[in-house]
């Protein structure tokens, strides 16, 4: 057994692209020791410890290698490299906001901190886990390499050989590199900010030989919901993963307190089971109910909260328990526009958040990568919808067989991770791909795996529209694979003025549910004047004012809409030196804080939407 942990361990050193074995998750549901706080770094254009003056890799034990300790024994010693005071970045975090000489860095950055265990016990085994690191990570612990992963929003972990740990003074460092490259996911070209960095929490976790890496619990996806039945009879359906370094005979025991249910699963029960409970609230926006569970298995207990629903499409609807639902959505991206930065914890999660219930949204579009754990989580708690997106984003290389198994992974890792959080109602495979075949074939891949991943959800992409015609036509040929049809609209921004959708009419080629995954306009915050001037705050709201018209007179599968942008946000493809200065100025909210005038549009537009139950 230990040799089939060690060939896994090598498959992952190889071949970072391929989907990791053994993703551990609800990390803040377990025991750990967090890693997070102050690390030194090493900024490295050069990759000079990686690579020797001829260019080849260094080897393990190359004392010139960044990942080793860089002892000054002698005076006459000569040592080129040094973790100290005071090059320091703080973990989690984008190291772009942290110190000026990183704001436009693109490159390897080598981070490194010391660790002590208080309790070393070799009986155990440990796992480092990373919720994110953009792009690629190398990670050394005691001077030998534990493992790579490439993709910057999503999480990874490796197992620590036993015999590297000690009880005092580990050294651990990790190998940063958000180079972008044309093949990687996403590509070269985006319109957002590429910082760079262990952008999400560290953290080490200690657990038995055999425990349980992950689980699902959901309410089983093929019974009726009727009306009548809410707090009823419900069947939930699930699975434990088992990681064994060792025989066990040991059983997994669920609990559900408030169900009044426990149950022991023994080892060839846990791969699929089901069980009946009563008096079952189901999760939603009015009634964000969810449960306190645990697993417990080999003297480990895994805490977590889980609601359970089911979301589902039925003709031109999107149901939620059985009932139809208007997507009141906000498009994020994972910032924090007044610190210039990533959003990286509770706090900022609470504070977007806070900005979506003021906009009586019951909806977010998370664009165009997956967020923290922290978003899903509270999405969870305060009832808000989810849509969760993997960055393939415009012309990606859809010919390469590698980048679509790049795709893949991060797919299953961004799956794996959110799974059991209600809230996440459609997984996204993409945005703004260019129509051909090669692409439909390869995003028609990622609709498959992501449902045999998960058949409890929606798949969609966000298309293009046609605008050139008489009509405004939604037709790109991957609406066919999609479960809902969701399309980016600029009539009005991109090409012509608002009034352009005054006599706008659309026509959707699938009888499926329509939602509007982005439409929006720039202005920049306190800049007031015309209507018809670019930038001003007017615009803006004009722009929303005849969008929401247009709305209405949508066909009646419209079933929600996200529009672009919550707050303004960083995107190095923007720059006008008055308005812009490197921010993409879509937001509803400006990089201060402050609500613009369309704010208010869309709020006005949500709450009667809400009050009429209409469109
Ligand atoms: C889009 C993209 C989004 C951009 C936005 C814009 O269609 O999906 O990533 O930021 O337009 O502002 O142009």
């Amino acid at each position: 057994m230990k040799n089939i942990v060690i060939i896994i361990l090598l498959l992952v050193i190889n071949y970072p692209g391929q989907a990791q074995e053994g993703l551990i998750t609800n990390i803040n549901g377990r025991e750990s020791k967090s890693l997070n706080g102050s690390w030194n770094y090493i900024i490295d254009p050069y990759e000079t410890g990686f690579y020797d003056y001829r260019y080849k890799e260094r080897n393990e034990n190359d004392g010139e290698a960044y990942w080793s300790r860089p002892q000054e024994e002698k005076k006459e010693d000569r040592i080129e490299h040094g973790y100290e005071e005071p090059y320091t970045l703080q973990v989690p975090g984008d190291w772009n906001s942290q110190a000026d000489v990183f704001k436009y860095y693109e490159g390897t950055v080598w981070y490194q901190r010391s660790f002590d265990l208080d309790d070393l016990d070799k009986n155990e085994r440990y796992f480092l886990y990373f919720g994110a690191v953009n792009y690629e990570a190398h990670v050394y612990l005691n001077e030998k390499k534990i493992g790579s992963h490439k993709g910057g929003f999503t999480p990874f972990n490796f197992e620590v050989p036993k015999e590297l740990l000690q009880k005092e003074d580990n050294f651990l460092v990790v190998k940063v590199d958000n180079k972008r490259h044309p093949e990687e996911i996403p590509t070269v070209n985006t319109d957002w900010w590429n910082f760079g960095g262990i952008t999400r929490d560290v953290a080490l976790i200690k657990l038995p030989n055999n425990f349980v890496e992950d689980y699902t619990l959901r309410l089983s996806p093929d019974q009726d919901i009727e009306r009548s039945e809410r707090k009823n009879k419900f069947t939930i359906s699930g699975s434990f993963k088992v990681n064994e370094s060792a025989d066990s005979n040991a059983k997994v025991n669920l609990e559900i307190p408030e169900l009044k249910f426990k149950k022991e699963f023994t080892k060839d029960a846990i791969s699929e089971f089901e069980f009946n409970v009563k008096n079952l609230e189901l999760w939603s926006p009015e009634n964000p109910k969810l449960y306190d569970v645990k697993i417990s298995y080999n003297n480990h207990t895994i805490s977590d909260k889980i609601g359970f629903r089911k979301i589902e499409t039925s003709g031109k609807d999107i149901l939620l328990n059985g009932e139809k639902i208007f997507l009141r959505g906000i498009s994020i991206h994972e910032e924090i526009p007044q610190d210039v930065r990533r959003a990286k914890n509770k706090e900022d999660a609470k504070q977007l958040f806070g900005y979506v219930k003021d906009l009586n949204a019951n909806m977010v579009r998370l664009a165009h990568y997956p967020h923290n754990e922290n978003m899903t989580r509270l999405a969870d708690s305060l009832g808000i919808m989810v849509w969760s997106e993997i960055p393939v984003y415009w012309t990606i290389d859809f010919e390469s067989e590698k980048v679509l198994e790049k795709a893949k992974t991060q797919l299953q890792e961004m799956i794996t991770r959110d799974k059991n959080r209600a809230s996440v109602i459609i997984w996204s495979v993409g945005n703004e791909t260019p129509v051909s075949e090669t692409r439909t074939n390869f995003m028609k891949s990622l609709i498959e795996r992501t449902r045999k991943l998960d058949n409890t959800r929606l798949v969609s992409a966000a298309l293009e529209v046609g605008y050139n015609r008489e009509k405004n036509y939604v037709d790109d040929p991957l609406g066919e694979f999609t479960d809902i049809v969701s399309v980016n609209e600029y009539l009005g921004w991109y090409g012509d003025l608002p009034h352009a959708k005054e006599n706008s009419n659309w026509e959707v080629a699938y009888d499926k549910p329509l939602f509007i995954s982005e439409t929006g306009a720039g202005a920049k915050g306190g800049f007031y004047g015309e209507k018809n001037e670019r930038w001003t705050e007017e615009f803006q709201q004009w722009y929303y004012e005849e969008t929401i018209k247009m709305m209405k007179r949508m066909p009646d599968n419209y079933s929600g809409i996200s529009p672009w942008i919550l707050t303004d946000f960083r995107s190095p493809r923007r720059n006008h030196p008055k308005y812009q200065e490197g921010w993409n100025r879509k937001g509803l909210i400006d990089d201060k804080g402050n609500k613009k005038k369309a704010f208010n549009i869309l709020q006005k537009y949500y709450e009667e939407i809400e009050k009429n139950k209409s469109k």
